[in-house]
């Protein structure tokens, strides 16, 4: 998969160590060859002498808004590198909120096109013309579109065949619905949130491991594994539950 991200803040999508996206799961997908990451600045698209991207706002009010012109070059410069058909994707608090059944359909596609911003919005006409997929990650106020972008990027590289090491596996998520049939019972337990864990040592600051876990009764411990599992999704997420 081929990932572009059109953006001011280019050097955000770093795939280098400090970087988000340069350290853990998706520098191992990037160095696998699994998924090429490429930010692009849009300023570098920009017809006027002061490389400005926005300006004020018709109708006045606070903040910039994004202009049609360097966004709409950038995105047929960005899609001409390469023949693949692009997925576009706005990141915006106007969105879609994003789902792991979203993720998930990402993650089939070729080559995705993420377009973030640090404005107030983006001329409306251009978000017309472009027609791209909008999505946001939650109903809270971030600074700009970066740090969402890098949230989809992550969520979506993981499921990357061969992103994942011998520890983790993408199909027992909560929130994953894998293509493979599966029955009731498994549908609504993939659903639940995570049970407690506990490693050594045994106890800890007077605190100890609740005996079932060192009792060696595998089916005992999967019982509690799941009843620890229900409960805990009752009480903090009932959202979640049928
Ligand atoms: C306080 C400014 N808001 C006025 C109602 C508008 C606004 C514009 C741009 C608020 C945030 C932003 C920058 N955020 C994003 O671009 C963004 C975002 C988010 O803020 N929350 C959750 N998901 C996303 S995706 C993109």
């Amino acid at each position: 998969m081929r990932i572009d991200v059109l953006t001011t803040f280019p050097e955000m999508f770093a795939t280098e160590p400090p970087a988000a996206l340069g350290v853990s799961i998706p520098a191992r997908a990037v160095k696998a060859g699994l998924v090429s990451i490429h930010a692009t600045d849009v300023r570098d698209y920009t017809e006027n002498k002061h490389r400005k991207t926005d300006d004020r706002p018709f109708g006045g009010g606070p903040g910039m808004v994004m202009m049609c012109q360097p966004l709409w070059d950038a995105v047929a410069a960005v899609e001409k590198a390469e023949a693949t058909p692009t997925t576009r994707i706005l990141l915006t608090p106007q969105g879609a909120p994003l789902t792991q059944v979203i993720v998930e359909k990402l993650a089939a596609k070729p080559r995705l096109l993420l377009i973030a911003g640090h404005y107030e919005g983006i001329d409306e006409r251009v978000i017309e013309a472009l027609a791209p997929m909008e999505i946001s990650i939650g109903d809270y106020v971030l600074s700009g579109g970066e740090l969402a972008a890098m949230v989809l990027i992550d969520a979506v590289v993981r499921l990357m065949p061969g992103a994942l090491g011998d520890e983790e596996s993408a199909g027992q998520d909560s929130f994953s619905a894998a293509a493979v049939p599966i029955s009731k019972k498994e549908s609504v337990e993939r659903r639940l949130l995570d049970c407690p864990h506990f490693t050594k040592p045994r106890e800890w600051m007077g605190q100890t491991v609740p005996e079932v876990l060192l009792s060696g009764d595998h089916g005992k411990i999967a019982a509690w594994r799941l009843e620890q599992r229900l409960s805990r999704t009752k009480a903090r997420r009932p959202d979640l539950l049928p």
